[in-house]
Formats: C-alpha cells, sequence, structure tokens
C-alpha cells in the first residue's frame, strides 16, 4: 500500500459530521496539530516529545504522544524495518496522527521516518500548519556513545540487520520548521522550551 493508492474497498461513502472543523475548534478551544519529530533511534525524539506533552497537559491543552516502538506493539506489530515496511508505518502512523489533528490534539509523534518522501507524503495529508516537522539532529556517533538500549552495539556485531544510521539509511529533512541539537548542544530543557516557543508562535497554544 502506497501513500497515493485509492482504497481497496469500493461502494464506500464519506459521512460529514455535524460541526465543521472551525466550530469543533471553537467549542473545544483547541487547535489540531501533528508536531513530527524524526531523528536517528537514540536521538532524543521521544524524551522531547514527552517533556512536551507534559508542559502542554499541564497547561490545560489535549496532547498524546505517539512513540514508534509503542506503535509497534500494537497498530503496527505486523511491520519490521525494510524500506517498504517502514514506509508502511509511517503511512499508518500519518492517518492516525490526522485522526487525532481532527480531534483538535496536539499529536506529538516520535518516530525515526528515515525517508524525506513519506515525511513530505504525511506534510500533504495534512492542512497547511498542521504539520510541524522537528529534526532531532544527534549524530549516529552521538547516538551510538549514549546507546541507551544497547542497539547500536548489537548493530555493530551484525545482530540487528537493517539498523538505522549503521547499516540503513537517514536521509535529514532540509525543510524542518525546527532543528534541535539533541547531539549535547543544548539541554532537554532548552529542546523543550525551543519546542513550546515555537508552538506560541505558530499560535498553537
Ligand atoms: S521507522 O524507521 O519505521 O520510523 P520506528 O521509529 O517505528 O522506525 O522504530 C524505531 C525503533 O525501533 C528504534 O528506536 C529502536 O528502538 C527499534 N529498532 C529495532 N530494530 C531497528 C532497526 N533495524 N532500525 C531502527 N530501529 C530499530
Amino acid at each position: 500500500m502506497s501513500f497515493q493508492s485509492s482504497p481497496v474497498s469500493k461502494n464506500i461513502t464519506w459521512h460529514h459530521g455535524k460541526l465543521t472543523d472551525g466550530q469543533r475548534e471553537e467549542k473545544l478551544g483547541q487547535k489540531g496539530v501533528v508536531i513530527w519529530f524524526t531523528g536517528l533511534s537514540g536521538s532524543g525524539k521521544s524524551t522531547v516529545a514527552r517533556e512536551v506533552e507534559l508542559a502542554l497537559i499541564e497547561n490545560g491543552r489535549n496532547a498524546f504522544v505517539l512513540d514508534g516502538d509503542n506503535v509497534r506493539h500494537g497498530l503496527n506489530k505486523n511491520l519490521g524495518f525494510s524500506p517498504a515496511d517502514r514506509t508502511e508505518n509511517i503511512r499508518r502512523i500519518g492517518e492516525v496522527a490526522k485522526l487525532f489533528a481532527q480531534a483538535n490534539v496536539v499529536c506529538l509523534t516520535a518516530f525515526i521516518s528515515p525517508y524525506k518522501a513519506d515525511r513530505d507524503a504525511v506534510r500533504a495529508l495534512l492542512g497547511p500548519g498542521q504539520f510541524i516537522e522537528i529534526y532531532c539532529a544527534a549524530t549516529a556517533d552521538e547516538c551510538e556513545a549514549r546507546d541507551v538500549k544497547g542497539l547500536y552495539k548489537k548493530a555493530k556485531a551484525g545482530e540487528i540487520k537493517e539498523f538505522t544510521g549503521v547499516s540503513a539509511p537517514y536521509e535529514p529533512p532540509d525543510k524542518a520548521e525546527l532543528v534541535l541539537e539533541t547531539g549535547g548542544k543544548e539541554t532537554l530543557e532548552q529542546s523543550t522550551r525551543r519546542v513550546l516557543a515555537l508552538l506560541q508562535q505558530q499560535g498553537i497554544i
């Protein structure tokens, strides 16, 4: 299944609700948006996303993190790490994130999402200003030096195949709305504050 393919089912009809997007936003007092974190495994995507989620919820905003490892335990438990499976992973998450945004939730996603074309396809699924791409710019060497989950060691030993940054590619974004220096140049607090400042600037919070 690709991003562009038509539904396999025929005889299906789109149903509209009783509220326009604008009415929903007004009644709920909150805009939906997708904050898409991308970067290598161990680059800090989930850590920053969870800090931002906490800060938003403490400020009365409905926010929710979709996390790579977690989603692969459920919705995407049938997917591995081949290029095609990674694309399908991101396609499904893109659709789920869009549903969250339509429900006026601030949806934070933390997936490696190594392919530029896949991230751009999710951007295209969402309306203007509804997709904010944040690159966690820690390098493979910096992630390997931390190696929180011990996966770089295993990948280098050949125990994990197609490991991003070691034996599988990562394509950095060239038009990310924000680049976080999560390799060590900035602290978690600084990265979190920069994301919140961007959300404020864009009128999301
Ligand atoms: S993605 O490439 O399809 O976007 P995703 O974010 O869902 O990846 O999952 C990445 C997580 O799976 C990593 O943080 C790591 O914990 C784990 N993982 C296991 N095998 C691999 C692999 N071959 N490449 C990258 N990550 C892997």
